[in-house]
């Protein structure tokens, strides 16, 4: 590898699902390109390039209907491949879209005998998470929702969804289990229209379950960018109310089917600003965020497993690389003093001063009546200047 490329390390906590790499590339329109990876091949090749953590499905790690003793048989292989290699498992999540029955959702499924066995298949995913040391699991809900407005009542839909993440977490608190689950949107896909579309729609429902504390979020860049929506913002705002728990990088180029394209191979310059948000945006440049660096991506169906690994090798550098851009755009003193120039710090700063309130605003004319609207319109902000200063630092200009 070219020296300027950053290698990865442990310390980096990338994580790579089980799916990703192990992704046989057969899509809607042609058979599989790829033959079946092994996990435990899986394990070795990610631990040697330099990834902390791999996830699973529960049916990833053992087939849909395997009997009790090859269930037990593939734990163990897999157990094994991870004291070899120090690899962890930070989440684990539930296949609840594969299988015919999941055809109209699974907690959400009109049929409510469908909806009893999703969560006997969730928990028993649950009790194996938390023997392998998992703190997040993950719930994509690719088949909740609908084609038809007139075939699901979606209210009835939201008020099912709600019981079964209270009865998991009730489960999960009643076990004891270390575990928090984070929430994923996505608008479309498998669905026509999937419910809790967006990182907004999430929020909004978690405020109203009983265990809202331990329910988060696990935002995927493509899924918001299916949505025509800037990851950024969505990440900033789950950061705010506290839920970001998890994340998906991976790649999307706007809005079409979900791509899930090596991180960075979407929106490259969105991709730069949710690196250093991740990284340097916590207080006084801190991380502003803990939890892995997840991906969650396709090897394209063009490669072959040499290309797989490429491929998972190439998230983790653009990310790396990212990572470098970032600090030195924070770092650099023009980029400061343009920062400066475009008050962005000042937005932080409280609109009314220490004790302050409408009355004293009201009695402060120097804010209406003497002020100059005039001329606080006519003054630039200079962020286009701001822009391309990150754009120049990201092509490697500065
Ligand atoms: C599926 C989906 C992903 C989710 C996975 C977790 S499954 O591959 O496309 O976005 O994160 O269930
Ligand atoms: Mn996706
Ligand atoms: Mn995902």
């Amino acid at each position: 590898m070219n020296n300027s490329v950053p290698t990865p390390t442990k310390a980096d906590r990338f994580s790579f699902g089980l799916w990703t790499v192990g992704w046989p590339a057969r899509d809607p329109f042609g058979d599989a390109t790829r033959p079946p990876l092994d996990a435990v091949e899986a394990v070795h090749r990610l631990a040697e390039l330099g990834a902390y953590g791999i996830t699973f499905h529960d049916d990833d790690l053992v087939p849909f209907g395997s009997t009790e003793q090859a269930r037990e048989e593939r734990i163990a292989r897999f157990r094994k491949a991870l004291d070899e290699t120090g690899l962890v498992v930070p989440m684990a999540t539930t296949n609840l879209f594969n299988h015919p029955v999941f055809k109209d959702g699974a907690f959400t499924a009109n049929d409510r005998d469908v909806r009893r066995y999703a969560l006997r298949k969730v928990m028993r995913n649950l009790d194996l998470a938390a023997e392998l040391g998992a703190r997040t699991y993950v719930f994509w809900g690719g088949r909740e929702g609908s084609e038809s407005d007139a075939a699901k009542d979606v209210r009835a839909a939201l008020d099912r969804y709600r019981e079964a993440i209270d009865t998991l977490a009730q489960y999960v608190v009643d076990r004891g289990y270390q575990l928090r689950f984070a929430l994923e949107p996505k608008p479309n896909e498998p669905r026509g229209d999937i419910l809790l579309p967006t990182i907004g729609h999430a929020l909004a429902f978690i405020s109203t379950l009983q265990h809202a504390d331990m329910v988060g979020l696990n935002p995927e860049v493509g899924h918001e960018q299916m949505a025509g929506l800037n990851f950024v913002h969505g990440i900033a705002q789950a950061l705010w109310h506290g839920k970001l728990f998890h994340i998906d990088l991976n790649g999307q180029r706007s809005i079409k089917y979900d791509q899930d394209l090596v991180f960075g191979h979407g929106d490259l310059l969105n991709a730069f600003f949710l690196v250093d948000l991740l990284e340097f945006g916590g207080p006084g440049g801190a991380a502003a965020y803990d939890g892995p660096r997840h991906f969650d991506y396709k090897p394209l169906r063009t490669e072959d497993i040499t290309g797989v690994w490429a491929s998972a090798a190439a998230n983790m550098s653009t990310y790396l690389l990212l990572k470098e851009r970032a600090a030195k755009f924070r770092a650099d003193p023009e980029v400061q003093e343009a920062l400066q120039a475009s008050k962005v710090g000042e937005l932080s700063v409280p609109t009314l001063s220490d004790g302050e309130s409408y009355a004293e605003l009201l009695a402060d004319r120097s804010a209406f009546e003497e002020f100059d609207a005039d001329a606080a319109g006519e003054r630039g902000y200079g962020f286009v200047r701001l822009n391309q200063l990150a754009v120049e630092h990201l092509l490697g200009a500065r």
